[in-house]
């Protein structure tokens, strides 16, 4: 047991989230409010002795597996508040709070469709005094549909101050990336899809099929590679970002659907990168074009959708495949593929590695492609140590 553990069961108490014990209905109902379930760990036990101050606290460790939250509907990303309240972005177009006393927010001009919808959400660097937060969402755009970055100021309940961070970004049924992160270097990175226009991933000029890279207020970092948004291309379907521990950055993107299956793809991004697509993809060379660092083949598909780094480690969650993926990086390169949960749970989308050493995992039973459970989507925690 860490110290940050620790911290976050203490944090989860005050909160009322470890008390009472025991088993509370959970609603099988997607129309009601997600339910932050009261049957996972934590477990703290007070000191049979009355220790007016200085209480002796127990902890267990964290299981491999527990639920903390069902009845969602397809869960896009989490992110943690300070204080360690989760925000979860529904991809109908809801902003949750997953707290004790959990709160929903209704984000305006969202169109969910096929792929499309709430997709990506992002605290501002300066959250804790500013805030704001990023949303990547559909939106119905005159009669198309359209992919922009919006932030938001979030008084913790309630969204308000919109203001349109990016627009511009073809939007589709299918392809929407939809991915935020901001980086180490505190610029915002978006990974958007080629929306069915293949040939867009190659065209430096159009913000589709990219890995972008923008200041938080929009504004274009004077090193970007195109002098425009555009940070790498040749990209696909890229849902995935992450960066490791030595400051590489991370994507997974989904590979051709055309085919049978497979040819998903994990990548290592550089400044102005070309990806290959619609040129090459699984292993296919050529030049100037950077080949996969891991790729399923023709006979896997994993249909990537989240990315994140602990301890040497590359996870992401598979919608197709079903799976928790975890890779082994040495010195840059992978050295293992390891498969967790298969077939357990269903689809597997969101995915947040939080303060407390475990990870955030959501389920995507419920978008439209999936075979959902009465207690779907759930967000379950991982102990990556019992993987
Ligand atoms: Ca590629
Ligand atoms: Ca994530």
């Amino acid at each position: 047991m860490n110290r940050k553990i620790l911290t976050f069961l203490l944090t989860a108490c005050v909160l009322g989230a470890c008390a009472p014990q025991g088993t509370q209905p959970l609603s099988p109902s997607q129309t009601l409010p997600p339910q932050v379930s009261r049957t996972a760990d934590p477990t703290i036990q007070s000191s049979a002795e009355p220790t007016p101050t200085t209480p002796a606290i127990i902890l267990t460790p964290a299981p491999r597996v527990s639920v903390l939250a069902e009845g969602l509907d397809t869960p896009w990303e989490i992110v943690f508040l300070p204080g360690g309240d989760l925000l979860v972005t529904e991809r109908f177009g809801r902003l949750t709070r997953l707290a004790p006393d959990g709160s929903v927010a209704d984000v305006p001009g969202v169109s969910e469709t096929g792929e499309g919808g709430l997709l990506g959400l992002a605290l501002d660097p300066d959250f804790a005094s500013s805030g704001l937060l990023y949303f990547y969402l559909t939106s119905d755009s005159g009669g198309s549909w359209e992919n922009r970055v919006e932030r938001y100021y979030y008084d913790g309940h309630s969204l308000s101050e919109r203001t349109v961070i990016l627009d511009g970004i073809r939007g589709a049924a299918n392809h929407d990336g939809g991915r935020l992160e901001f980086g180490p270097d505190g610029y915002l990175y978006i990974t958007t899809g080629d929306a069915g226009d293949e040939q867009s991933a190659q065209d430096p000029e159009s913000l589709n099929g990219k890995i972008l890279r923008i200041a938080a207020d929009g504004s274009i970092p004077v090193d970007n590679p195109f002098g425009n948004a555009v940070w790498s291309l040749g990209h696909r379907n890229p849902q995935g970002l992450a960066w490791d521990d030595q400051g590489n950055l991370w994507s997974t993107e989904h590979g051709p659907s055309g085919l049978s299956s497979g040819f998903d793809e994990l990548n290592r991004i550089v400044p102005g990168g070309n990806y290959g697509w619609p040129v090459v993809y699984g292993d296919e060379a050529r030049e100037g074009m950077i080949a996969p660092v891991l790729q399923s083949g023709a006979d896997e598909t994993w249909a990537p959708g989240d990315l994140e780094f602990f301890e040497g480690r590359l996870f992401f969650s598979g919608l197709r495949g079903e799976t928790l993926y975890a890779v082994d990086l040495q010195d840059g390169q992978v050295s293992r593929l390891s498969r967790y949960f298969e077939g357990e749970y269903g689809r597997l989308r969101a995915l947040r590695l939080g303060e407390d050493g475990l990870l955030y995992l959501g389920t995507s039973n419920r978008d439209g492609r999936g075979d959902p459970y009465p207690e779907d989507d759930r967000i379950l925690r991982v102990n990556p140590d019992l993987l």
